[in-house]
C-alpha cells in the first residue's frame, strides 16, 4: 500500500501536535513545521526520520516557507494532505484600544502564511488529487467583544477554503474548513502573552474540545472515500453556545 504523506503547520502544540499523533498512528509520513525546533525534534525522536520530516521556520517569512517546499526530500515531496493550522489570537482589547502590530501579526499568519503555504503546494496537490483542510474558527461566524480581527481573519478561512473548492472543481482535490469552538491548547496562554491563570480560568469546569478531538475529526475527513467533499464543519463543546446581540441605551 502507498504511504500517504501530510504536511501540518504549527506541529509543536495543540491541534497540529495532536494531528501529527493521529496521522504518524495512522500510517502516514508527516512533514511538521512550526518556529520551535526543539519540539519538531521530539516527534521525529519519537517517531523516526522516516515518518516525520522537520521543518522549524516562521511562516511568515515567505522565502523561508519558498525553501522549506523545494528543499523536501524526495519521500515526502508527494504531498496528499495539507493542514493549515499554524494561527493564533493575539489580546482580547476593543478594536479601539487594540495593538495594530498585534493585529498585523494575525494577519500575516492566520491570512497570508496560509495562503502562500496553500498557493506553494497547490501543483504537488493536484498531481495526487489530494486535500487541504484549514483551521478556521467559531471566531469567523459569531463576533464576540474583542474578536475583532481575530475573527476576521477566520471569516478570511471560512470563504477563502469555499473559493479554493470552486477554482479546484474538477481536480479532485477536497477543501475543507474546520471550525472549532473553545478548545484548550496553548492558544489563551498565547493570546494572553502567557498568562497561565487566565488560561486555566477560562476553561475550569467547561469541559472544552481538546486537541485529540479536533485531531481525530481531522482524520475522519481526510480519510472519507474520495467521491465525498466536507465543505465546512463547525465544532463546540456542548458547554458553548452563543449568546445574542447587545444593545447600548442612550
Ligand atoms: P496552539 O497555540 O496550541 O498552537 C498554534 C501553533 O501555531 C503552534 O504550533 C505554533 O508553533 C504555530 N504558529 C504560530 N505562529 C507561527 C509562525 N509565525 N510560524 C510557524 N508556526 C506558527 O493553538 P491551537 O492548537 O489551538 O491553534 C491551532 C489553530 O486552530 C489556529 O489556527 C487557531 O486559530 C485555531 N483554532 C483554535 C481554537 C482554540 O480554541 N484553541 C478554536 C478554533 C480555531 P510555534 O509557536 O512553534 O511556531
Ligand atoms: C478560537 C475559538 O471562541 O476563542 O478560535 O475565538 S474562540
Amino acid at each position: 500500500m502507498t504511504i500517504k504523506t501530510a504536511w501540518i503547520t504549527g506541529a509543536t502544540s495543540g491541534f497540529g501536535a495532536a494531528t501529527v499523533e493521529r496521522f504518524v498512528e495512522g500510517g502516514w509520513r508527516v512533514i511538521a513545521s512550526g518556529r520551535r525546533a526543539e519540539r519538531l525534534q521530539q516527534l521525529v525522536d519519537a517517531h523516526g526520520r522516516e515518518r516525520v520530516h522537520a521543518l522549524a521556520f516562521d511562516i511568515r517569512d515567505e522565502a523561508a516557507t519558498r525553501a522549506a517546499v523545494a528543499g523536501l526530500p524526495a519521500e515526502f515531496a508527494g504531498i496528499d494532505l495539507l493542514v493549515n493550522n499554524a494561527g493564533l489570537a493575539l489580546g482580547t482589547a476593543p478594536a479601539q484600544q487594540a495593538s495594530l502590530a498585534q493585529w498585523k501579526q494575525m494577519i500575516d499568519t492566520n491570512v497570508t502564511a496560509l495562503v502562500t503555504m496553500t498557493r506553494l503546494l497547490l501543483p504537488a496537490l493536484i498531481e495526487r488529487r489530494g486535500a487541504i483542510v484549514n483551521l478556521g474558527s467559531i471566531a469567523g461566524s459569531y463576533p464576540y467583544l474583542g474578536g475583532n480581527v481575530y475573527g476576521g481573519t477566520k471569516a478570511f478561512v471560512a470563504q477563502f477554503s469555499l473559493g479554493l473548492r470552486t477554482d479546484l472543481h474538477g481536480t479532485g482535490v477536497r477543501v475543507t474548513s474546520v471550525e472549532p469552538g473553545m478548545a484548550e491548547t496553548e492558544f489563551t496562554l498565547v493570546r494572553t502573552g502567557g498568562d497561565q491563570a487566565a488560561s486555566d480560568r477560562l476553561y475550569a469546569g467547561a469541559h472544552p474540545i481538546t486537541a485529540a478531538d479536533i485531531a481525530g475529526t481531522i482524520w475522519w475527513i481526510a480519510n472519507l472515500p474520495p467521491h465525498l467533499n466536507v465543505n465546512r464543519i463547525e465544532i463546540m463543546p456542548v458547554s458553548q453556545s452563543a449568546a445574542g446581540l447587545q444593545v447600548y441605551r442612550e
